[in-house]
């Protein structure tokens, strides 16, 4: 089968614009509207300041695509069926081929393809896309069945259309429905036949010593059989050609393991499609990893757990949620996107899960996956709403679920389908006005279609109703003991973040807080005159109603009175860090009960105030760093006993807790571990009062307590508690606790200095100093560690990325 890109001579046009006689601009396909109106300087970057409003008004419009392309009259005759394939269009469309109408479509989400043999002429050919209004689509939608509601902060009905939810706002998003050609459009010529699908089930021997690979493909010719080749890892080739009906075995494999449990060798599988007197007619290749991928929901003393298991082996999920990386979809691309999944792998994550309310990434997405051993949580595209199961929508849905999960299936990070994001407990709940008949359909689509499809076209992996669930039918889908959790009582129900220790979830799916992203992250969509985080600007930037107030409230509660822009970011982004930071220590050290922590969000898709680790330009925020620690597979933390919160604070005193201390390793690797953990108390000049070392074995895949030491001693405002994990002499993780808020702490002055040496930068201080940060006045540096805590002395990092220029260091000192 040959293929041909249909990606040059494209050109596009707003309906009804008659402000310039030829109005046409050039397009790029893939792009989009947006893309092309700013490529040809007709659109203000929708991203600065309140741009979006006209953006977004734009969008009440219809638009043109024109494309013109050529095909070879050898090819066309030569070719029993020739099919335009388009792999995504954005959204509601109409197509014309030649002035032929050729269909309408209504997702993005799904292939759409047409058998235009008799259509295509051997010179020029001509295709018309109309792309209608996504606004005023949604509007007219909205008004014919006004019960189908979502969530307030996306555009009114935004269930109705088959578009990422995303793109009418969300609480991180702005309103930019784009339009257009989002994904690759290719016209295929096919002889005879050609490989539709291909579908490769693992059987194991029960001790992993082998493993048979069975097929399934379509063909669309029952009289053609495919042949299959596989390479190993290492290159060398396994089965050249052999019978693909029979399944093939391979011995002694070579297991695919998730992020620091093992490595992620991947077999290359091709399938040739060959006619009987030796002619190629089609190929699939892709590459695999073998591998039992397991989910374990196993009752147990709590209830039931809720733990990937990957080849045998029960792991502590360490990860993030993923959202689309931009509203303006043709400014991602695969640098930008191993970019993002590689600072996963940097700060030891083992998995991530794309979220329901956006889109079904690119194939280079879970190939990235695959590579990096990140095991993906896959949602289906629905999320926060209510969507009536009438016939038409049913079929549009299930052909787009069969479209994605044929396209998916083989990867060898595809760790489960998830039905929905949160939509079991809102409908419970009654949420957005759910009746019964929305509650019968919720039913119909979750747990009997989409299960039923998955029998068929994906029947090894494991699916989940819901993201939260307990498996369904409306059983307690909050519950802490059972399935997996989003908690939002830090955040969203403005309960401090100590309140993460009252709970012993099984399996955290979502749970954040939000801070600013840095200030030239800022500087990118402000004026000067907007630099103030209650401005009407950095406000359209905020989208969590009046979160940047959320943020002041948490921020009264830890921190002094940030005095400047600057300081407060940094101030905001510590806050972050270490309410999430305070979270998943708690929930390493339960390692066992709790089987997982993803936490809400990794990433931007703009410029924005949000839960995000790491900013729209790919910043890492301090909690990204804090990710690294407190997801390194073997992590030392410090429970104390005796903190003195808020609503404690100075009517309680004189301090009427019991202080105490007490360490637990967390070992997330397949090994035992002989370490050493140090404790020392210490006074706000880094100098020590008391100390005690203590050598133990971890043992694998555990967490291990050390007793608990009584700290009635240490001085509330003046003491505080380091620590560390040794193994072999190295440090290996580190960290520091108060007794108070560290605005009440008396932080002496530490004398920060900071300097670059070779690939290294080496900060010293003379005291004391928490969280703190290197800049550089150019570059965005990514180093091996950042908002680190020292105690006085000097610390070494190492420069991943950027050149060091104008560098300068501020702790927590500085906050004042
Ligand atoms: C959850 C998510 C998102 C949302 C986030 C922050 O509800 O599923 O819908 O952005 O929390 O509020």
């Amino acid at each position: 089968m040959k293929r041909i890109d249909i990606n040059q001579n494209w050109k596009m046009r707003i309906i009804g614009d008659t402000s310039n006689a030829d109005a046409f601009i050039p397009a790029a396909v893939p792009g989009s509207v947006y893309n092309d109106l700013i490529n040809a300087g007709k659109l203000e970057d929708p991203y600065w300041r309140d741009n979006e409003m006209g953006a977004l008004e734009l969008m009440r419009n219809d638009f043109e695509y024109r494309g013109s392309f050529d095909v070879d009259s050898a090819e066309l005759n030569d070719a029993d069926e020739v099919i335009l394939r388009f792999n995504g269009l954005d959204t509601i469309a109409d197509i014309w081929l030649n002035e032929e109408p050729l269909g309408s479509v209504n997702n993005m989400h799904r292939t759409w393809e047409y058998p235009v043999k008799d259509l295509l002429k051997e010179g020029g050919n001509e295709l018309k896309i109309i792309f209608r209004s996504p606004v005023k689509f949604i509007e007219e939608e909205h008004k014919k069945d006004p019960a189908i509601l979502g969530t307030e902060d996306a555009m009114k009905g935004f269930p109705k259309i088959r578009k990422g939810h995303y793109m009418f706002g969300w609480d991180w998003g702005p309103r930019l429905p784009d339009a257009g050609i989002w994904r690759e459009v290719e016209v295929l010529a096919v002889k005879k036949a050609r490989i539709e699908s291909v579908y490769i089930r693992q059987e194991f021997t029960d001790d992993l010593s082998s493993v048979t690979l069975n097929f399934l493909w379509e063909t669309g010719d029952g009289s053609l059989s495919p042949l299959v080749t596989v390479t190993d890892p290492d290159g060398s080739i396994l089965y050249d050609k052999a019978d693909i009906k029979s399944g093939i075995v391979i011995n002694d494999p070579k297991l695919w393991w998730p992020n620091g449990l093992g490595d992620q060798p991947l077999y290359s599988v091709k399938v040739e499609l060959i006619d009987e007197d030796g002619t190629l007619l089609d190929e699939w290749t892709g590459r695999i990893g073998l591998r039992r991928m397991e989910m374990s929901t196993q009752k147990d003393e709590y209830g039931s757990e809720f733990a990937h298991k990957v080849n045998g082996v029960k792991f502590f999920a360490m990860g993030a949620d993923y959202i689309p990386e931009d509203n303006i979809l043709p400014r991602c691309n695969k640098e930008r996107t191993r970019e993002l999944l590689e600072q996963c792998k940097a700060a030891n994550f083992n998995c991530i899960r794309v979220w329901g309310g956006g889109l079904y990434p690119s194939d280079d997405f879970y190939d990235i996956c695959d590579e990096l051993g990140l095991v993906v949580w896959q949602d289906f595209m629905f999320a926060c709403a209510n969507y009536r199961l009438t016939r038409d929508f049913e079929d549009n849905i299930m052909a787009e679920l069969r479209d994605n999960i044929r396209r998916l299936r083989h990867h060898a990070s595809l760790g489960l389908w998830c039905g929905n994001n949160e939509m079991e407990t809102f409908v419970a709940r009654g949420e957005w006005g759910a009746r019964n008949e929305i509650k019968s359909d919720y039913v119909k689509m979750y747990e009997y279609l989409f299960p039923r499809l998955l029998e068929t076209e994906d029947p090894d992996r494991f699916y989940w109703p819901a993201s939260p669930s307990c498996g369904g039918g409306f059983d307690d889908p909050d519950s802490p003991d059972r399935g997996d959790v989003h908690y939002w009582d830090v955040w969203h129900g403005n309960k401090p973040f100590t309140e993460y220790r009252k709970f012993y979830f099984r399996y955290l799916s979502e749970f954040g807080f939000q801070s600013f992203p840095s200030i030239k992250t800022v500087e990118t969509f402000t004026e000067p005159s907007d630099r103030n985080v209650f401005s009407y600007v950095m406000e359209k930037h905020q989208r969590n109603a009046s979160a940047n107030g959320k943020i002041m409230n948490y921020m009264e509660q830890t921190f002094l009175y940030p005095n400047d822009l600057d300081t407060l970011i940094y101030a905001s982004q510590l806050l972050q860090a270490e309410a999430i930071r305070y979270g998943v220590e708690h929930f390493r050290r339960n390692r066992g009960r709790c089987m997982g922590t993803v936490y809400w969000q990794l990433n931007d898709c703009w410029p924005v105030a949000s839960w995000s680790s790491i900013d729209y330009y790919g910043r890492w925020k301090a909690l990204h760093y804090y990710a690294k620690r407190f997801f390194a597979p073997l992590m030392i933390s410090c429970e104390e006993e005796g903190l003195l919160t808020q609503t404690m604070n100075t009517n309680a005193e004189p301090f009427p807790v019991k202080k105490s201390i007490r360490l637990n390793v967390a070992n997330e690797t397949t090994s035992l571990h002989k370490v050493k953990a140090l404790w020392q108390l210490r006074r706000n000049d880094g100098t020590i009062i008391r100390e005690e070392s203590h050598s133990l074995s971890v043992d694998p895949l555990s967490s291990k307590w050390l007793d608990k030491v009584e700290m009635d001693d240490a001085e509330l405002y003046v003491n505080y508690i380091s620590y560390q994990l040794l193994e072999n002499e190295e440090v290996l993780s580190q960290g520091t606790v108060l007794f108070c808020p560290p605005k009440h702490f008396k932080f002496v002055d530490p004398g920060l200095s900071v300097r670059a040496e070779g690939d290294e930068i080496v900060v010293s201080s003379s005291a004391y100093a928490k969280s703190i940060e290197i800049r550089n006045e150019n570059d965005d540096l990514i180093l091996s560690d950042n908002f680190f805590d020292l105690n006085g002395g000097e610390r070494r990092v190492k420069i991943i990325k950027g050149k060091p220029e104008g560098l300068s260091v501020r702790s927590v000192y500085s906050i004042r």
